[in-house]
């Protein structure tokens, strides 16, 4: 009979699996819980000739040889729970796309703040060394992992994974491992411990060849270091008896000095971080150092991570609309030495807000507010730090605008939300393109 394979969830992930799909010989079973899932063009397309079939009651996908769960769907969700129970082989993308390309070269990277700048990063190094390189996975926007499916012409996948990727990898083990941190993020889906033990899990299968890059000034690491199997490669930017470190005022792989910190091309000591452990994953790839250091100069950085837009009646502006949680926001304002004027706000997921207000307290010149919670921010603000340089408007262009007539010239604008983008947008993709559009209109005006 013909394998039965199901798709759960039609977003990117499950869209490129189904092009992959539809090349073999199988039988593929569609489930989304929105109906307007169906009507994109590559899924209406498959199932108007036939090549897959929708099925409205997950219970259906118990006919199933192997299920393949999108990382949006929770695996708390009771229908999850019930297909479980059922005894269905259900895993995630990472695990059937290493296993579907022959366990190819692959090097993980997950942490919760960083991961994409990173994974990139990493990727550009290895590029310039000569490699052919497939670079995505969680990192957005990019390529799914499963893309890599459908053109083999690669030495290594770099790829970025979520907690969210790794709950269903029974078996996944990359070469190289990458952990930058662990702070607290998602909780709205995992406890903490949970969080930690599934980052941690990158390594699970690891082997004595195996590789775990990992950060050393991490307290959540450190303290389960000991675990860890494989090689334990460290990188620090506090110690120097690390494989991977600053010292003074350059980036070494142990005794080599591989490129000084002024020539990096991104901001703030978290960048040194993430440019150490790139070093430390070429380091395990044997990569020269010029083109270590050629591959981390010629990074020119992500859309909405810390991406310099111009300049704007003499205020730098910057967008990181990537910088969803309060940590990201401490970190991200301390990027530059000098205060900033600030402009954040959005939906809480339940944090603490003890970086934020750090954030606030060591660098901001001016915030406004912007967002679900740009008023309680604002009161906050007020009763914590007697901090009275704060607006709250209601849309970007007015946040800009504000942010303009608050400061003055050789000032600097960061847009640094600290808060997820739903609410007012769909992600923080479409939050930074609104916040661009925004910096364009009032250039142009
Ligand atoms: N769906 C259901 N039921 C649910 C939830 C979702 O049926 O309970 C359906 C939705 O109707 C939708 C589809 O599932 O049609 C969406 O699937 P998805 O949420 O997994 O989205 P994808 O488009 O496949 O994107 C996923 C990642 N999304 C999430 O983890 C939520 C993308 O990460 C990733 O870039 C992409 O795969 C490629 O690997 C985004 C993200 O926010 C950027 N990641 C989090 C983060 O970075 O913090 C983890």
């Amino acid at each position: 009979m013909m394998r039965r394979i199901g798709i759960l969830g039609l977003g990117r992930v499950g869209r490129s699996l189904l092009s992959y799909l539809m090349e073999k010989n199988v039988e593929i079973l569609l489930y989304d819980e929105n109906p307007e899932a169906l009507v994109h063009r590559k899924v209406k397309f498959a199932i108007d000739n036939n090549q897959a079939r929708v099925i409205d009651d997950p219970e259906d996908l118990k006919e199933a040889d192997l299920v393949l769960k999108s990382p949006g769907i929770p695996n708390e969700a009771g229908w999850i729970k019930k297909l479980d129970d059922a005894g269905i082989k259900m895993i995630d993308e990472i695990e059937y796309v290493w296993s579907e390309l022959g366990e190819p070269v692959t090097v993980a990277i997950t942490g919760t703040n960083g991961k994409s700048t990173t994974t990139a990063w990493i990727a550009k190094v290895l590029k310039t060394a000569g490699k052919r390189v497939f670079c995505g996975g969680n990192i957005s926007p990019g390529r799914p992992f499963s893309e890599a499916l459908t053109d083999r012409k690669y030495d290594v996948y770099v790829i970025e994974v979520s907690t969210f990727q790794l709950e269903r990898c029974p078996t996944f083990r990359p070469n190289v491992g990458v952990l930058l941190n662990i702070t607290l993020d998602h909780l709205n889906r995992h406890s903490l411990d949970q969080y930690v033990n599934l980052k941690l899990s990158l390594f699970k299968n690891n082997t004595e060849l195996d590789r775990a890059v990992l950060n050393a000034d991490d307290e959540n690491i450190k303290a389960r270091l000991e675990e860890i199997k494989g090689k334990r490669v460290v990188f620090s930017v506090q110690r120097t008896d690390v494989d991977a470190s600053l010292k003074g005022d350059a980036l070494y792989l142990k005794d080599t000095e591989i490129v000084k910190r002024d020539d990096l091309p991104l901001p703030g000591l978290h960048n040194v971080a993430n440019a150490l452990a790139a070093i430390a994953v070429a380091g395990e790839f044997n990569l020269p150092q010029k083109a270590i250091r050629s591959g981390l100069m010629k990074f020119k950085g992500l859309p909405h991570r810390m991406q310099y837009l111009g300049k704007l009646r003499g205020r730098e502006v910057y967008n990181n609309s990537m910088c969803t949680n309060p940590v990201a926001f401490y970190h991200s304002v301390r990027s530059f030495d000098e205060p900033s004027v600030i402009i954040a706000g959005g939906r809480e997921k339940g944090l603490s807000l003890e970086p934020f207000i750090r954030g606030v307290k060591e660098r901001a010149r001016f915030v406004v507010l912007f967002g679900e919670n740009a008023e309680s921010l604002k009161g906050i603000l007020e009763r914590n730090l007697r901090f009275s340089s704060c607006v709250t408007v209601e849309s970007l262009r007015a946040a800009l605008q504000a942010a303009l007539s608050h400061s003055s010239e050789g000032n600097r604008i960061l847009f640094s939300p600290g808060f997820a983008s739903f609410g007012n947008f769909k992600n923080f993709e479409e939050r930074g393109n609104a916040f661009i559009q925004a910096y364009r209109a009032i250039r142009q005006a």
